[in-house]
């Protein structure tokens, strides 16, 4: 039997080795022609800790190989991205075109499930989108258990640097359009999972990928608001979040300059966009994060005027470093990432010179090459006038802040401040 996965980046690729891994025949299905020959060299074309061996004896094994033409399968597993448009609402471009893809080579007794993170009633609407252009099989919407065709939704939750463990080891929702939906799901993922299939319908687990999301989102939320509360009465937000957590209930997260990658800060839109009315406070905590890196922009343009009257020096002979690009920490994807807006912010507005340090990267991106320079963190401490820390990358939290010498420090991160 064949596993095909449709879309190869950090959810699809995974997905496909972990089921080649346990022997079974998949096709992995990109558009990304590069994506496709990198895979089948046995290569991998994104960053995750132990992807590329796993996709290496994959292929070697002959289990798995990657085509961007659809092949007949008995299940389907679509991993699309679902970004956002305009006014932040839904846009499932990619999973329409996933669903126009596999219509003609789908067959009778297939399953397809999607993973991609949806709006309520999306495995609905692709089921429909199926239906409307293979009137030769029946559907669960029409049929129920009886269909020609199981569909379910199946969200992946899978923490970026830790995906080879998470995959295997969380439990994963199984949201069937039919109770025959969900049992083939289970029997699917259970090929690999050692955590439990939770069932339920199709529309309570596209709700639930959004909650989990947006219950993170919310919790930094909270924190990133204490932290603005607390610069304002002379309150180490850290110290008190520390002591507020010796509470038996009380479990507050952490606050940084603001929150980023391609799920917590998207996700939460998804509930506002059909809910708007309801989704008051998932709406104000999007809010809240989103005006943190803004917020940082001041608390160092306040600092590098505090530096200047201190110091006597023109604004265009002082330096500032920026600690820290990464949408978090110890990983090197730099994309939404409010580090960067801030880096990039502090470089364009200030006259004097900006140092940046990233351990995980070995150039810098487009927009901050022409007014940045990128240094070891060594030269940094060394050279700067003001700090600004941004991710708490394991190399920063390595050094005392006790021997850190310069006393005009933004620290975003409580790492040495
Ligand atoms: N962050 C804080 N304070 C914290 C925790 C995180 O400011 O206390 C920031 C991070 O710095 C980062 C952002 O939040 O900018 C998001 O990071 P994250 O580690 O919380 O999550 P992601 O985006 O890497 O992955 C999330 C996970 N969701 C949850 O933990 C509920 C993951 O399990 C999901 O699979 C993933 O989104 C996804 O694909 O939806």
């Amino acid at each position: 039997s064949t596993i095909s996965v449709i879309g190869l980046g950090y959810i699809g690729l995974p997905t496909a080795a972990a089921f080649a891994s346990r022997q079974k025949n998949v096709v992995g299905i990109d558009i990304n022609q590069h994506a496709v020959d990198t895979i089948n060299r046995g290569d991998i074309h994104i960053v995750e800790p132990d992807l590329d061996k796993v996709v290496r004896a994959a292929v070697e094994g002959g289990f798995l190989t990657a085509s961007t033409r659809p092949v007949e399968a008995d299940a389907y597993l679509i991993a699309v991205p679902t970004p956002f448009k305009g006014d932040h609402e839904p846009d499932m471009a990619y999973v329409k075109a996933a669903a126009e893809s596999i219509a003609p080579v789908l067959k009778k007794g297939a399953l397809v499930i999607l993973e991609s993170t949806s709006p309520v009633g999306a495995t609905e609407q692709m089921a429909e989108w199926l239906a409307a252009l293979r009137t030769d099989l029946s559907f669960p919407q029409q049929a129920g258990d009886s269909a020609d065709i199981n569909v379910a939704y199946c969200p992946e939750r899978v923490l970026p640097g830790q995906v080879m463990v998470e995959l295997i080891k969380n439990d994963r929702v199984i949201g069937g359009m039919t109770p025959v939906c969900s049992a083939r799901a289970s029997e699917l993922y259970n090929i690999f999972l050692e955590g439990e299939c939770v069932v339920t319908n199709a529309r309570t687990a596209e709700m639930c990928k959004l909650t989990e999301n947006s219950f993170r989102d919310v919790n930094i939320a909270f924190a990133n608001e204490l932290s603005l509360i607390c610069a304002d009465q002379g309150i180490n937000v850290w110290e008190l979040i520390r002591l507020a957590n010796r509470h038996p209930r009380v479990n507050i997260l952490q606050p940084g300059p603001g929150v980023g990658g391609h799920c917590i800060a998207v996700d939460p839109w998804f509930i506002v966009a059909q809910n708007p009315q309801q989704a008051r406070l998932i709406r104000t905590a999007r809010e809240v994060n989103d005006h943190k890196p803004h917020w940082v922009l001041n608390q160092v343009k306040a600092m590098v005027a505090d530096c200047l009257t201190a110091s006597g020096k023109r604004a265009s002979d002082v330096k500032i470093a920026c600690f820290g690009l990464a949408f978090k920490p110890n990983i090197d994807d730099l994309r939404e990432s409010p580090a960067m807006e801030i880096a990039a912010s502090v470089a364009q507005w200030h006259s004097g010179e900006t140092l940046v340090v990233e351990p995980n990267i070995h150039a810098l991106p487009a927009k901050l090459a022409d007014s940045s320079t990128l240094v070891s963190l060594d030269e940094a401490l060394a050279q700067a006038d003001v700090l600004v820390m941004l991710v708490d990358h394991s190399q920063f939290r390595a050094i005392d802040g006790a021997q850190v010498e310069q006393q005009w420090i933004v620290d975003t991160k409580g790492v040495w401040r």
